[in-house]
């Protein structure tokens, strides 16, 4: 089984790789109750190896693909920024910007704008708010990815033998506050869909995350089910126009996009497991854009807010989904699910 680091309260059963008695929760605060781990990979194992391993998983962890520090620095300028010149009172007062530490103010207040606000009845206002959108385009934000970029696309470009690999401009940086609503059921094509299913996403936690968290979760055998969903989707969307089809928010899906609030549920349904890990700053989760993921609940006992990015590269020697050239949240985005009529008219609805 993987040897991943797992907290000490917690019980692993060796012949199954199965966790009980976590207390971890799906991003609704329903009870998970079988969770598996992640299988950790290294830089050191040959590129076949890690190619079969995506492609039989619909993932791959990689454990220190990135500089700790640099990542740390990334994590203490993000919450720097939330707190000078006009605080979101996400940190609380006194603590180290570079550690995280939620304030513990309604976290309704932090639920980033899009998809999570309208469900929440929030709309997209106010200083925390405002602070994200800018945080996107904020130059330590930039200098990041630019420093992530070369290392990360000359990987990608290997694993999935891409001609021309190349960053999509469009990235988002995510924080999970404890107790907080998290990221939602879904497969990544949903938000890809005006291009072929050959993208790939890194999500990249900010931070080391351990399970409680709030981490990226992913479950198990579910390219061939997000596969299904993405068939059904264009099925029953064929008499749709070109634009609505390859919305996220078209009158087929459901609201925001998103598959299910409840991913305890959800893997109930499908009879499949959770899988989660203790992450570390410098690791990197590659998936495939069928691969179905969700945030769970962060439980932080100190907390520690979950930060992350995802960045997602494609082929641009093919055809790709060019609504992605656009950066996160600014004016000329098309992809924010709060800016789509369908969706808050459907506040609710799942
Ligand atoms: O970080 C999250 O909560 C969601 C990330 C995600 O869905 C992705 O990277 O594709
Ligand atoms: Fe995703």
């Amino acid at each position: 089984m993987a040897a991943a680091v797992v907290h000490p309260q917690f019980s692993v059963t060796s012949d199954q790789n199965q966790l009980h008695g976590l207390g971890m929760k799906a991003g609704n605060g329903d009870p998970l109750p079988d969770i598996g781990l992640l299988k950790p990979s290294t830089m050191d194992l040959p590129m076949d190896e890690l190619r079969k391993r995506y492609n039989e998983d619909g993932y791959l962890w990689m454990k220190g693909i990135l500089d700790k520090e640099k990542v740390m620095d990334m994590r203490e300028q993000y919450f720097r920024f939330m707190t000078e010149n006009g605080d979101t009172r996400i940190l609380a007062e006194g603590t180290n910007p570079r550690n995280g530490i939620f304030s513990g103010e309604d976290w309704r207040n932090f639920l980033l704008p899009g998809a999570l606000r309208v469900f929440n009845g929030l709309s997209d206002e106010g200083v925390f708010v405002d602070k994200v959108f800018k945080a996107h385009v904020a130059d330590f934000y930039q200098k990041f990815k630019a420093n992530a970029e070369e290392p990360l696309r000359d990987f990608v470009g290997e694993l999935r033998q891409f001609q021309d690999p190349m960053l999509l401009k469009r990235t988002l940086l995510r924080c999970n506050v404890p107790g907080g609503e998290t990221t939602p059921v879904h497969y990544d094509q949903i938000f890809l869909r005006a291009g072929p299913p050959t993208s790939i996403t890194a999500w990249i936690p900010l931070g080391d995350c351990p399970l409680v968290g709030g981490g990226l979760m992913y479950l198990e055998n579910s390219v061939t089910i997000g596969e299904k969903f993405e068939a059904d989707f264009s099925e029953k969307s064929k008499s749709l126009t070109d634009e609505e089809r390859i919305s996220a928010f078209n009158k087929n899906m459901m609201a925001g996009g998103f598959l299910d609030r409840n991913a305890a549920n959800f893997g109930k349904y499908w009879g499949r497991r959770w899988l989660v890990a203790h992450y570390e700053a410098g690791d990197v989760v590659f998936h495939n854009p069928f691969k179905i993921h969700a945030s769970c609940r962060n439980e932080s006992p100190e907390g520690i807010i979950r930060l992350s990015t995802d960045l997602r590269f494609v082929d641009q020697a093919k055809p790709f989904d060019e609504r992605w050239l656009y950066e996160a949240y600014q004016d000329s985005d098309p992809n924010v699910a709060s800016r789509q009529p369908q969706v808050a008219g459907r506040n609710g609805r799942m």
